[in-house]
């Protein structure tokens, strides 16, 4: 914060960091809906008086919760949202008792003031919460932390106006930046913490995704199996264009506990998966290779709205060419494969992100032995690094 910052700007930055924070462990959790936090705090005092979150599902909505739990304590006080207050008497409204959108729960409960970090690109909300809460008297200021939130939002902002989810990418390196290659089962190049890091990122997706060859050289499981966060799976996503990958993998055999989607392009026929694993097929990319953009399409129509991709380098490649990365990952361990490694693109090693006008570092630090380094896709949303 620069240091002209009037003590209400602190101050308001400060619970907004909080709401941040609750809905950041709610990732992976809430779909199609974003995850969202809200505080109530009393501004004079400096108390926090309520926290509330998406809830599981994407229902009740953060600001609803939050009131909630203020159990009528919010009245003349201020609430902090990572997200416009919705507007519109939606699935809320519609299947929850009669539930009233979150811009008018707000008025009902008499706060004064909201402080929202950024707008809904939802075409139903899109500044309607807003000019409800204005229209009404409410005092509302927008735009603290805002890149944060649209960062944290990303998903459901790139599906309402890219129809596509967010896609972060993660990538396994050497010492020597380098890819080990598989043998049938995956060949860790990274201590246990960078691992278990991994499996947290699965818990934050609604879809991890991966390709024929990391599947073929790993039969990885691809669940999150932190104690705790078992129930956290996303649905497992597999590219393979032309259906080659045999029905006996680890993947296919546990389809009941994990949803499978596999992926290939018209014209070629799946061979006979257990049941449960689903087939689909979209139209070829102009060079013939599985076309992403409708590959994500086809996930974000089914609410998908954030996609981890455990990258190998074909793939790695094709989605930074196509610029459908957003976000990219890199667990770096120590051990030097020399010539036995693969690039992480094909053609391109980690330099490739050091191109600033495509790619800013908002984190690289120690975590164990290893190195934790994470990029995001420079001008998509706002360059301010995690807090
Ligand atoms: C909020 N607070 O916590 C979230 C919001 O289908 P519904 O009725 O649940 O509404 C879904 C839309 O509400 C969703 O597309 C997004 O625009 C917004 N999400 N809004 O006020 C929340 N998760
Ligand atoms: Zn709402």
């Amino acid at each position: 914060m620069s240091a002209t910052a009037t003590p209400r700007a602190e101050q308001d930055r400060r619970f907004m960091q909080l709401a941040l924070h609750v809905a950041k462990r709610i990732l992976g959790q809430t779909a199609p809906n974003p995850a969202v936090g809200a505080v109530i705090a009393d501004e004079t005092t400096g108390e926090v008086i309520a926290r509330g979150w998406t809830q599981v599902s994407g229902r009740p909505h953060a600001e609803a919760h939050a009131l909630a739990m203020a159990d009528g304590r919010g009245h003349g006080k201020t609430m902090y949202v990572t997200l416009e207050p919705c507007s519109y008497h939606g699935r809320t409204y519609s299947r929850v008792g009669k539930k009233l959108p979150c811009a008018e729960a707000i008025l009902a409960a008499g706060l004064r003031r909201v402080v929202v970090a950024t707008e809904d690109p939802n075409p139903e909300i899109a500044g309607n919460g807003i000019a409800v809460l204005r229209g009404a008297g409410v005092a509302v200021d927008i735009g603290v932390c805002r890149d944060e939130a649209r960062w944290l939002a990303a998903g459901h902002i790139l599906r309402m106006t890219a129809h596509r989810p967010f896609v972060q990418l993660k990538i396994a390196v050497s010492g020597d930046g380098l890819i080990a290659p598989g043998e049938g089962a995956p060949v860790w190049v990274t201590g246990p913490d960078v691992r278990a890091y991994a499996h947290i990122l699965r818990a934050h997706a609604d879809a991890v995704m991966v390709g024929r060859r990391t599947v073929e050289d790993d039969d990885p499981d691809l669940t999150c199996r932190l104690p705790g966060l078992a129930n956290r799976s996303p649905r497992r996503v597999i590219l393979d264009s032309s259906f080659r990958l045999p029905p006996t993998l680890k993947m296919f055999q546990t389809v009941h506990r994990v949803p499978v989607i596999l992926f290939g392009t018209e014209g070629h026929k799946p061979p006979k998966y257990p049941t449960g694993v689903e087939t689909r097929t979209v139209a070829p990319a102009a060079d013939g290779r599985l076309d992403l953009q409708a590959v994500l399409k086809s996930l974000a129509d089914d609410g998908v709205t954030r996609v981890l991709v455990e990258a190998g380098p074909t793939i790695a490649a094709a989605f930074v060419e196509a610029d459908l990365a957003d976000e990219v990952v890199i667990g770096r361990g120590t051990e030097i494969l020399g010539p036995s490694g693969r690039k992480p693109f094909v053609d391109h090693g980690l330099e490739l992100l050091d191109d600033k006008s495509r790619w800013h570092c908002i984190t690289d630090r120690k975590l164990s032995g290893d190195r934790l380094t994470v990029y995001r896709r420079t001008n998509r949303f706002g360059s301010t690094p995690s807090p």
